[in-house]
């Protein structure tokens, strides 16, 4: 591969809740890279794309800086570094081309469990602890509520119970550290998943195209994993009703079975997810051999 080829830099989360399954998806992408185990770095060996390992708190700046060119990182993290870029750069902004499905959590208002809760006013005049100090503020300035928001950068959930705050905004996932804390979570100020962004500058159109290429094969494996193929065989004058159940699916394709003529098979790409419930109702809409398989690669 020669030197002057242009290529292009996608940042992750190096040790952490999004490090894995965003390294799995980029691999699933048809991306190799020659591994190094403590660098940040990490060249890529079939495609011109390298991957840079960093904290997740990073990424959003590399992008708004042009240090790299793609970035997988939560949305709490994206929105509350745009909100403080844009304190010196009015202009700065990244842009979110898909939403991953995966680093689900919310970023939520939480009081100490014995409080009530049921305004937003009622936090005027109070200290709330985050990490999230953009978003804190914004929420509170959304809803015309005047608080002090004290930043901290860990350990948020017991800055009440040491009583340098009376409430806190953190994010939660199962809830568990809030209880074990005796919080209670009581609004919520955002909810979040890992996400694909671009910074919002337009590269060199060889390069665009590059990332296009990328961007496409990421979202064509996020389709892929969604999408199950299903095969059934069907009375032919059922196949309205079975089309119908068939969850997501377009046009399914009919084929002639050999040796029965009221009976048809159908195959079909499923686009939403097959629950169980889906495979009850088809059978009792008369299908059998009923098949669910998983599609490794889609490209539309
Ligand atoms: O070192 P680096 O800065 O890269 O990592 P980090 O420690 O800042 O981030 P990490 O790996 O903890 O989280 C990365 C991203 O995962 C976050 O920015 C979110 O987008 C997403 N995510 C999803 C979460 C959670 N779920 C989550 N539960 N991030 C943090 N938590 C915390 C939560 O605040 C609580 O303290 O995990 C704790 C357990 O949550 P419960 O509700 O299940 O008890
Ligand atoms: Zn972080």
């Amino acid at each position: 591969m020669s030197s002057e080829q242009p290529r292009i830099k996608i940042a992750i989360q190096k040790s952490g809740r999004l490090s894995e399954i965003s390294l799995k998806l980029l691999e699933k992408s048809g991306l190799q890279f020659a591994r190094s185990k403590d660098k940040l770095f990490w060249y890529g060996r079939n495609l011109p794309v390298d991957l840079l390992l960093v904290r997740d708190d990073d990424i959003p700046r590399l992008l708004l800086e042009g240090m790299c060119e793609l970035g997988i990182v939560g949305e709490n993290v994206a929105v509350e570094k745009v909100l403080e870029a844009r304190k010196r750069r009015p202009e700065a902004d990244l842009d979110q081309l898909a939403p991953l499905d995966f680093g689900h959590c919310k970023l939520m208002l939480a009081l100490p469990e014995n409080e009530s809760y049921s305004r937003p006013e009622q936090l005027a005049g109070k200290r709330i602890a985050t990490s999230y100090p953009r978003l804190t503020r914004r929420w509170l300035n959304d809803n015309d509520v005047e608080a002090d928001i004290v930043t901290l950068n860990g350990a948020v959930e017991i800055a009440p119970s040491l009583g340098t705050a009376d409430a806190i905004v953190d994010l939660v996932s199962t809830g568990t550290t809030l209880r074990a804390n005796h919080l209670r979570a009581v609004t919520t100020v955002l909810e979040s998943q890992a996400a694909l962004y671009r910074g919002n500058s337009k590269l060199p159109s060889e390069r665009e195209l590059l990332l296009d290429k990328l961007v496409q094969r990421v979202m064509g494996v996020q389709r892929a994993a969604e999408t199950k193929y299903v095969m059934l065989h069907a009375p032919r004058d059922a196949l309205a009703r079975i089309s119908a159940i068939l969850p997501g699916a377009e046009t399914p394709t009919v084929l002639p079975l050999e040796s029965q003529s009221d009976r048809v098979a159908v195959h079909a790409l499923c686009t939403e997810q097959v629950f169980w419930e889906h495979l009850e109702e088809l059978k009792a809409a008369g299908a059998s051999a009923i098949l669910v398989l998983p599609v490794e690669k889609m490209l539309a």
